[in-house]
């Protein structure tokens, strides 16, 4: 049986748990700080197992010892935003506990595949890679599945059409930044710019673009859970029985869409090592000035941490 982690045993993570053990693919575990919490929610699913008919191995900790030699990591362990923290305070807090975290996942499971899902997401993801020095198609983030099952559902109700008969496909980076592409997203194979018109595509983008946004301002505390822990489980299930998918995910590029040394999300083929391959689309000038813009703003992120670690210059 191959072994899956999750790491912050909150709202994203018991659901990606619970998710998993009904795919019944992988033993699981699942850390958290909280003393006690991961091991008592740990039990909550053990306990559901014979209803729901599930036998996988479910372990809750407090320990990272107990992840020794996963297959896959998933970090969902983070802060959220609070009253008057700034986006950038929220950047740096996160990104220390992504240093600790993936510190040790690097110690105790160094050949795992690295499933990042704390935001912000691209960020978080560069954050991982260099601090575990892992191979660059062992990292990977989850937003695209997200924001692509959106769109996907939008454009369903929208069509009056099943949501399984949609195909979407949403890159670039997480948040306002990404950049869904119409011409690509199908009902059955049609393109959905044969069945709209621009003006309820754009309309359609814009909701998806808000579609986190709209759930956090209906929660009042916290933000999606469901759907987010639906995607990271599709995405584990890719990994784990290595099926090659091609899942829009944060990928590294290396001058793939004239970019490079950032996280910005693209159609990737997932498989038992993580990021098989990038796939390149031919992308037309303002898709891919979409793409570059929110590209840019992941870096400027980046350079923020990096200026971060940077020890103070000394005086004199
Ligand atoms: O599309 C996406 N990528 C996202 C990302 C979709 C939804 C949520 N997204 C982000 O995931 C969200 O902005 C947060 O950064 C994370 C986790 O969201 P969740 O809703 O699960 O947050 P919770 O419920 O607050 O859970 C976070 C848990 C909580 O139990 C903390 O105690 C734990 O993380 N935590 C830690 N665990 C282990 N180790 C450390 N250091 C740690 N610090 C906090």
């Amino acid at each position: 049986m191959k072994k899956v982690s999750v790491i912050g045993s909150g709202n994203v993570g018991a659901t990606t748990v619970m998710y998993l053990a009904e795919k019944k693919i992988a033993d699981l575990v699942m850390v958290d700080v909280i003393e006690g919490m991961p091991i008592g929610k740990a039990l909550d699913f053990i306990h559901s197992g014979p209803i729901r008919r599930y036998d996988v191995e479910i372990v809750g900790s407090n320990e990272y010892e107990r992840i020794r030699d996963s297959d896959v990591v998933v970090v969902t362990a983070g802060l959220p935003r609070k009253p008057g923290m700034s986006r950038e305070d929220l950047l740096l807090k996160n990104a220390g506990i992504i240093e600790s975290v993936t510190k040790n996942v690097a110690f105790y499971a160094p050949n795992c595949v690295l499933i990042i899902v704390t935001n912000p997401l691209d960020v978080m993801c560069y954050v991982a890679l260099k601090v575990t020095g892992f191979a660059l198609k062992k990292v990977v983030g989850m937003a695209g599945v997200l924001d692509s099952t959106r769109f996907c559902y939008f454009i369903a109700e929208e069509l009056g059409v099943h949501p399984l008969d949609v195909t979407a496909l949403v890159l670039g980076g997480h948040g306002d930044q990404m950049v869904p592409l119409p011409r690509y997203t199908a009902v059955s194979g049609i393109p959905i710019t044969e069945l709209l018109v621009q003006e309820r595509i754009d309309r359609l983008v814009e909701r998806t673009r808000q579609g986190g946004a709209e759930i956090v301002g209906l929660l009042k505390t916290g933000s999606a859970f469901y759907a987010p822990a639906a995607s990271v489980s599709e995405m584990v299930e890719a990994i784990v029985r290595d099926t090659k998918r091609i899942l829009p995910c944060a990928a590294y590029l290396r001058g793939e869409y004239g970019l490079e040394d950032v996280f910005v999300g693209v159609p990737v083929k997932l498989g038992r090592d993580g990021v098989e391959s990038v796939v390149e689309l031919k992308l037309t000038k303002k898709e891919l000035d979409a793409l570059h813009g929110s590209a840019a703003t992941v870096r400027k992120s980046m350079d923020i941490w990096e200026k971060s670690r940077k020890p103070p210059k000394k005086e004199g």
